[in-house]
């Protein structure tokens, strides 16, 4: 088991305010795999006055070397590569030979990324005589959640590091693991003391009393629409900056023209990396009505074959926690009410490959065995009306929707709360982008296109706020200064 006893916090690992715990729990084997302190109001205070106090030296830092400092943290990563990946595989379930490139390789590249674009707070820019500037805009809060928990860390860490800004950062109750890494890593880096704090804690507590914090400049958040609201809500007396990474219902548009089996083996496999916990996941597939048939008994093909379990051969890990798990059980019960046809997966526990318990060698079939793990499952006969179209259910189910006309499919695209990611498969990169323009989302992944780390990244409508990755990422933790002459 993995025990962390100390919080970092103004360049030094110190007691917790109290001696309370978070324990961590392996969503294979359903067992406590770590432990750390559980911070509090009293730790979150600590954490901020360090970080306000370290703003002034920090935020006048060079960019050359703010760049050399996040070069030596992507090192580290890539240094400590192994344990990051084995935390994040340990505690949120997704197999470790899909966790190292999914979860790991892509934040050490961010974070590399972000080592480029310190620059901006040296610009200056002249508008009609004026000098624009950028300025550090403060002392950030980030609040993760634990689906993509270096992923997550790392679009805000980077960003704000790269813009001047110090932090608190309070991870996921049930990922902490890998935070407790980065800390280890940004302090051997060399990172000055109250830059980076991490103080790990419930939402209740740490999370509101960060967004309520006076000296607290800056919030960003990942999570659920239902936390976001809270946040933004805890977070508007002291009038600060927030943004928000929420949830998704994305569609991905088949058009005739596609190539069929391509486009609906890309779209299963989306909705099922990461057991369905990604929230840019397409889990509505628009298909052509004429097409509609055959793309389900592709979808079910498809499914069917991935393998379930943690083993090197398993496509889908456990749910990450057993109240995910419930949930999405809830879900492909309500789709079954609604009058959905199953086409595979569903209620039943999945068969998974290899033991599911390191203790006890258990392998066999039921809920009762240990890991929470849910069927890959596909619904056919959707109408976007149903709550299974409408509504986040973050795990593998995916809803095959048929459309008669590509007007009627954009129509159906659009109608959702939500605007995080969407995708356009089509028989040519023109068909794809004049169907892209249309649909009212942040990101519009083309013709098999998977994400990427350069593009800007956030939500319309009820998906968010602002932007994480890139130059955009940057700028949400600066703030703009006009200076202005006499003309
Ligand atoms: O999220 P929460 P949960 C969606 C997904 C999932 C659902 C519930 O649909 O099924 O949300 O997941 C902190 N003030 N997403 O319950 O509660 C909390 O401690 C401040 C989509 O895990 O939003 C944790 O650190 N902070 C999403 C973080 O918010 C608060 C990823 C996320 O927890 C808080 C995860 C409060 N009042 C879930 N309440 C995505 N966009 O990728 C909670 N937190």
């Amino acid at each position: 088991m993995t025990t962390y006893t100390q919080l970092y916090m103004d360049g030094q690992w110190l007691n917790a305010d109290s001696d309370a715990s978070l324990a961590v729990i392996n969503p294979a084997t359903e067992k406590v795999v770590a432990e750390v302190p559980r911070g509090n109001a009293n730790d979150v205070n600590r954490a901020v006055q360090a970080a306000r106090k370290a703003f002034l030296s920090w935020s006048q830092t060079s960019a050359a070397e703010r760049k050399r400092l996040l070069l030596a943290i992507a090192d580290g990563m890539e240094a400590r590569k192994q344990d990051l990946t084995a935390a994040i595989s340990a505690t949120m379930g997704c197999p470790q030979h899909i966790a190292g490139w999914l979860q790991v390789d892509g934040p050490i590249e961010a974070m590399r990324l972000f080592a480029e674009l310190t620059g901006v707070t040296e610009q200056v820019d002249t508008v009609d005589g004026a000098l624009v500037v950028y300025e550090s805009a403060g002392v950030c809060a980030f609040i993760n959640p634990w689906n993509y928990p270096l992923h997550q860390f790392v679009g805000k860490v980077g960003a704000a590091l790269a813009a001047g800004c110090t932090m608190v950062v309070k991870p996921a109750e049930q990922t902490p693991l890998q935070d407790f890494i980065m800390a280890e890593i940004i302090d051997a880096a060399g990172v000055p003391a109250g830059v980076f704090n991490l103080v790990p804690g419930y939402g209740v507590d740490v999370g509101e009393t960060l967004c309520t914090h006076p000296e607290v400049d800056v919030v960003s958040f990942t999570g659920s629409t239902r936390a976001g609201i809270e946040v933004a809500k805890a977070a508007a007396p002291t009038v600060k900056r927030v943004t928000q990474e929420l949830g998704g219902k994305s569609p991905l548009i088949i058009t005739e023209d596609a190539d069929l089996q391509a486009a609906v083996q890309y779209g299963v496999e989306d909705v099922m990396l990461n057991s369905g916990q990604t929230c840019v996941a397409l889990t509505r597939m628009l298909v052509p009505a004429a097409k509609y048939d055959e793309a389900v008994r592709l979808a079910k093909d498809i499914a069917e074959g991935l393998v379930v379990g943690m083993q090197e051969d398993a496509f889908l890990g456990p749910i990450s926690s057993r109240a995910q798990q419930q949930k999405i059980l809830e879900y492909i019960q309500i789709g079954l009410d609604e009058g959905a046809t199953l086409v595979c997966g569903g209620l039943d526990s999945p068969v998974v490959s290899g033991s599911r318990d390191d203790g006890t060698g258990y392998s066999g079939a039921g809920y009762s065995a240990p890991g929470y793990y849910v069927a890959p499952t596909v619904f056919a006969n959707v109408h976007n009306q149903m709550r299974i179209a409408r509504e986040e259910i973050f795990g593998p189910v995916l809803c095959m929707i048929p459309y008669t006309d590509i007007d009627e499919a954009v129509e159906i695209a659009n109608d959702t709360p939500y605007g995080l990611a969407s995708a356009v498969y089509a028989g040519s990169e023109e068909g794809a982008i004049a169907i892209a323009r249309r649909i009212r989302a942040g990101q519009c992944l083309m013709n098999g296109a998977v994400f990427n780390y350069n593009a800007p990244f956030g939500g319309y409508k009820q998906s968010g706020n602002g932007r994480e990755f890139s130059a955009a990422g940057v700028h949400e933790f600066l703030e703009i200064k006009a200076m202005l002459q006499p003309q």
